[in-house]
């Protein structure tokens, strides 16, 4: 903040060099706990609860105590991945919906103190909240309103209970930065036996506003998360992605956490009444909660630096999910790939090119808004422009030529957020070029572009809700990433693996094992008809640095399935083709394999389309001999489906079929089933 200066003293200086008066603030603006929670942008959650043992991204609410049972678990760990990553707090799942609670609650007998885990003397909670604080990172509470176990859910009773639990939450474990809540809830549950769907009027059922009153006088400076706020809202994906357009403003009055359509108000908007800035969740795995059969789906280095850019590069907070695993550890390959992520960030950030330019602006403010405060590495001060100078550019001149790829810019929000479009040049023999645009900026923007040269280059603040107010302008060169390169078959098994540029060369194996450069190049496609792993990585000819591997599983070709239906688009569920899908209008896919085979499951991924729908959330999976007596071999819900529509993945002892049915007993929306690929496991 700029220092308050006396009428008196700004009189006597006024013959001297006056002080600018600083702008007006456009509203909404941010509040203290938000201005402080801002400049977290990265932290971890933790998703450590009874799924992590039973093995699910929802339990059912059904599950005992007992099988909470983890052999290792140290906390201490997970902070000191946490911290090397750099991140600056953690959150973690108090409670999910299956209701089973981390601490010992007086409230409830499904908790921690029934289970086998430090012979029922522990308190996770406690030793998640010591291990942050021994280390400086902040603490955060996730806690699911859905409760799957309790036998009150949905009734007013129930209400009483998660205030009490919130009240041990937000008194006993000393401050909070962070408390989550959940916008999924209401549906089928175990409910203490009733076994039935309760729904909940998500707009009432809560009475938000008294649980908001209580929170506050709990803990005043923590941040509410929910899909609509207050604080923090929902980004509106699973994937831990920004828009290229991301307000902080919020129409906050029209949402509710739960409600449908949700990603349409998920932006923000210019003219949003509350300040309500986007946090991004993506866990770093495909699940949640942690899967064995997903120790090979960690995320890769360019899919977490895409994340990057597109969450903290494009005004949101980054918040990235360790499943921590049954051990009670986060899993060495999540460790690796994290810090390869922190490792890469500073890295692209090592050099700011723009603390040694020379600014200088169309427009300035005054005395104490000058172009000097957008290198001086503080968001506190900032370059502004006169009052109704809404168009300026700032130029910076790095005294020779340099190249660069990266643009960051900060506005200071905390008078609000004002900036619609702009655009950066460079100068070429005395013409400017346009090099990248883009249209909000928020509390902080990346722009990433191809190499570029240039030794003066400007930043054009086009359009805004008022005068621009900066705080930093940051020009970086981030060295390239190589990307592993793409796996790929057609339904006849005929694989081909093809890297991102043609000056790189390609190794592969099919034995389990990595690929190694120089051995097995990938030449010409080949073919995989039956269960392989086909793992690949590229190698730049110029620097000899190798990709990440990639890796595809492979199960039998289904070239020569017989889909049983007269709609021939049923191909569509079965060409190995993620976007396409197939619509079933009597909810079913029935195949014919052409002979008896030995299976340990089925996969399922939903459709990938922008605009789903018709994802199975209920499903029945069949076999038959002959095609017309069938057996029921697995029922269950695909948990989660909704927003986080990944690869379903189902499994059970060996049986042999020719004839195989994937019916679906219920749909998210009600509408036909549709399926974007379906496959069988033979291993
Ligand atoms: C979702 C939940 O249903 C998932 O299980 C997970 O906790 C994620 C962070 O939020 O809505
Ligand atoms: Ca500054």
């Amino acid at each position: 903040m700029k220092k308050f200066v006396w009428p008196l003293l700004a009189f006597a200086l006024s013959n001297c060099q006056e002080k600018a008066a600083p702008p007006e603030p456009i509203l909404p603006i941010p509040h203290e706990r938000q201005i402080a929670w801002q400049e977290l942008e990265y932290y971890g959650f933790v998703h450590f609860n009874m799924n992590t043992f039973s093995d699910r991204e929802w339990g059912f609410g059904d599950e005992k105590p007992w099988q909470f049972n983890p052999t290792e678990l140290d906390a201490k760990q997970w902070v000191r991945v946490a911290k090397e990553a750099g991140m600056k707090g953690l959150i973690i799942t108090a409670k999910h919906h299956d209701g089973f609670v981390l601490w010992p609650s007086a409230y409830t007998a499904h908790s921690v103190k029934n289970s086998p885990w430090r012979d029922g003397k522990g308190d996770l909670i406690r030793e998640f909240v010591d291990a942050c604080l021994a280390e400086g990172l902040k603490v955060g509470i996730y806690y699911s309103p859905w409760d799957r176990n309790h036998p009150d859910y949905g009734k007013p009773e129930y209400i009483t209970y998660m205030r009490n639990q919130l009240t041990e939450l937000l008194t006993n474990y000393g401050e909070l930065f962070e408390i989550w809540f959940d916008g999924a809830n209401g549906g089928t549950g175990w409910y203490g036996g009733a076994k039935e769907e309760r729904k909940v009027d998500k707009f009432s059922y809560y009475d938000w506003p008294t649980t908001i009153e209580l929170i506050r006088k709990l803990q005043p400076n923590a941040m509410l998360f929910s899909d609509a706020g207050p604080d923090v809202r929902w980004v509106g994906n699973e994937h831990g992605l920004a828009y290229e357009t991301t307000w902080s403003n919020l129409m906050r009055d029209s949402v509710y956490a739960g409600m449908p359509d949700f990603d349409k108000w998920a932006t923000g908007q210019e003219n949003g009444t509350h300040w309500v800035p986007a946090e991004s969740d993506v866990s770093i795995r495909p699940g949640w909660y942690y899967h064995a059969y997903e120790d090979h789906k960690v995320k890769t280095l360019p899919e977490l630096m895409e994340i990057y850019y597109k969450s903290i590069g494009q005004n949101s907070s980054l918040l990235i999910n360790f499943p921590v695993d049954t051990r009670g550890l986060i899993h060495e390959k999540d460790e690796e790939a994290i810090l390869k992520m922190a490792a890469k960030i500073r890295e692209d950030f090592a050099v700011n090119l723009a603390k040694e330019a020379s600014f200088k602006s169309s427009f300035s403010r005054g005395e104490g808004y000058g172009v000097e405060n957008l290198n001086d590495g503080d968001f506190n001060t900032y370059w502004s422009t006169p009052d109704g100078q809404i168009q300026a550019f700032v130029e910076l001149d790095f005294g020779k030529s340099v190249s660069f790829n990266r643009l960051l810019i900060q506005e200071f929000v905390n008078l609000g957020q004002r900036v619609k479009d702009f655009s950066l040049e460079k100068e070429v023999n005395g013409k400017w070029e346009i090099v990248a645009r883009g249209s909000t900026i928020g509390f902080r923007r990346i722009l990433r572009f191809p190499d570029t040269e240039a030794r003066k280059i400007r930043i054009n603040f086009l359009e805004a809700k008022g005068i621009p107010v900066i705080s930093e302008i940051g020009v970086y060169f981030a060295p390239a990433l190589l990307f592993p390169p793409k796996i790929t078959r057609t339904p006849v098994g005929k694989v081909s693996i093809t890297a991102a540029e043609d000056s790189q060369q390609i190794f592969f194996s099919l034995d389990g094992n990595a690929p190694k450069v120089g051995e097995n190049p990938f030449l010409s496609e080949f073919e995989v008809l039956e269960a392989t792993t086909v793992q690949a990585l590229a190698v730049d000819s110029k620097s000899g640095k190798s990709s990440e591997v990639a890796r595809v599983d492979f199960d039998l070709a289904k070239g020569t399935w017989k889909p049983i239906t007269s709609d021939s688009n049923v191909v569509r569920s079965i060409d190995e083709k993620s976007q396409t899908y197939w619509t079933s209008t009597s909810n079913e896919l029935v195949i014919d394999l052409g002979k008896e085979i030995s299976l340990r499951g089925f996969t399922y991924l939903p459709m990938q389309a922008r605009y789903p729908s018709g994802f199975i959330s209920e499903y029945q999976f069949e076999i038959s001999d002959d095609g017309k007596k069938w057996n029921t071999v697995r029922r269950g819900e695909f948990s989660n489906i909704q927003n986080s529509p990944i690869e379903q993945i189902v499994r059970f002892e060996s049986v042999q079929a020719r004839f195989i049915k994937l019916k679906s007993l219920k749909t998210i929306d009600e509408n036909p089933a549709t399926f974007g690929e379906f496959g069988v496991l033979t291993r």
